[in-house]
């Protein structure tokens, strides 16, 4: 397995200067050692990864150097874009390191979600005319870089090295807490799947949300009636808003993260604007992309009361424990939505925290089916 710091130092010498991308939990110890070791200004966690593959641009515009923008094979659809009409050689041909998790590598077991983006990565990278290293657990790092660096520096445009599971060795971020909160993820989930009423139509984000919604339904003896959106991060605001749309007669609960709810803040003033009356947007707010190892994201700093506003929601709520919890919801059952409710939370799950055992298939015929009663 590669040490993160040699594939760091590694990078550095051959000219990198600056890294950017959106964590994921393949390149968890490369984001840490990051975080922890990185000069200010030298590394950057982006809202999504066309916004870092176009930061690496305008970085190599200023520069003339290069920037390695790490992420999941998720976010490659979010880099399509401006791989195609910016960095590319029949555009601006601009030279940018991509890192890419290689989640649903084929012969690996993985989630659903990820079984058809690992089948198609290699392919996609080929079509968008990216050449592509593997890097593996006992690969030679020297050569491929060597390889990697001759070819950026020969096409001027972006090249790719795709990371294998296990590739990277273990390191763990010095990083503390970023609010000082009582409540856990679950234990928020927990209240508001109590709260809620039973005819609500709940959608949830990406990543562990979704799956401690699976787990507490389980725990609690209620059907399995959740849309749970286990890929497409970003984008569950813009489900739920479709639910709503849809089904104006029912109440919709849009269970969201920040790092997702920043990867898409577009979603939020459509949203404002369309008012629905019965949409109540829910940000379990811990500053982190815990999901994937916890990597820090700005929401810690952002002034999401303003934001709501803003944006045109009709109100908006901030909640850090179970009594305002409780406090704020019985409000927000007498009132019209779009209204949000920021929770704060910490950072932290159970060790054991299982995955959703229906298929997405069967999770949303179950959705509909309750939303159609
Ligand atoms: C487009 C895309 N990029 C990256 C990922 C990897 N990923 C899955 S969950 C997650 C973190 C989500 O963070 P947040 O919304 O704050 O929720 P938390 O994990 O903190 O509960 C990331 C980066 C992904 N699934 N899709």
């Amino acid at each position: 397995m590669i040490p993160p710091e040699i594939l760091f130092k590694a990078l550095k010498n051959h000219g990198v200067g600056l890294f950017a991308g959106v964590p994921d939990s393949l390149l968890k110890s490369f984001c840490a050692w990051l975080e922890d070791h990185a000069n200010p200004g030298e590394h950057v966690i982006a809202a999504n990864e066309g916004n870092a593959i176009a930061l690496a641009a305008g970085y190599h515009l200023a520069t003339g150097k290069i920037t390695a923008v790490y992420m999941q094979n998720s976010g490659l659809g979010n880099t399509v874009n401006p791989l195609t009409s910016l960095t590319d050689p029949e555009v601006y041909r601009i030279p940018i390191l991509m890192i890419i998790g290689w989640r649903g590598e084929p012969g690996i077991k993985d989630e659903p979600q990820h079984i058809k983006q690992g089948r198609i990565t290699p392919a996609l990278l080929t079509l968008l005319d990216i050449p592509h290293w593997i890097l593996e657990a006992g690969g030679n790092l020297d050569v491929i870089l060597a390889e990697i660096f001759a070819a950026l520096k020969k096409n001027g445009a972006p090249a790719a090295l795709l990371v294998r599971k296990g590739a990277l060795a273990d390191y763990k971020s010095r990083r503390k807490q970023s609010f000082n909160a009582c409540l856990k993820r679950e234990d928020a989930l927990c209240q508001l799947l109590k709260l809620a009423h039973p005819r609500d139509l709940i959608i949830s984000t990406t990543g562990k949300t979704s799956r401690e919604v699976f787990e507490l339904r389980v725990e609690r003896g209620e059907p399995q009636r959740d849309f749970l959106t286990v890929g497409s991060m970003g984008h569950t605001s813009s489900i739920a808003l479709g639910v709503a749309l849809g089904n104006p007669a029912r109440r919709v609960i849009c269970l969201d993260g920040d790092g997702a709810m920043l990867m898409h803040l577009g979603a939020l003033p459509i949203i404002g604007s369309l008012k629905p009356a019965n949409f109540v947007h829910v940000l379990l707010n811990n500053s982190a992309h815990e999901s994937v190892g916890g990597q820090p994201t700005v929401a810690g700093r952002v002034d999401f009361s303003a934001i709501a506003k803003a944006c045109g929601y009709r109100h908006y709520y901030l909640a850090a424990d179970v009594i305002n919890l409780e406090k704020y919801w019985k409000q927000i059952e007498q009132e019209k939505g779009p209204i949000m409710l920021e929770i704060r939370i910490r950072i932290g799950s159970r060790d054991n925290l299982g995955r959703p055992t229906s298929t997405p298939e069967q999770n949303k015929k179950a959705f509909m089916e309750h939303a159609h009663e």
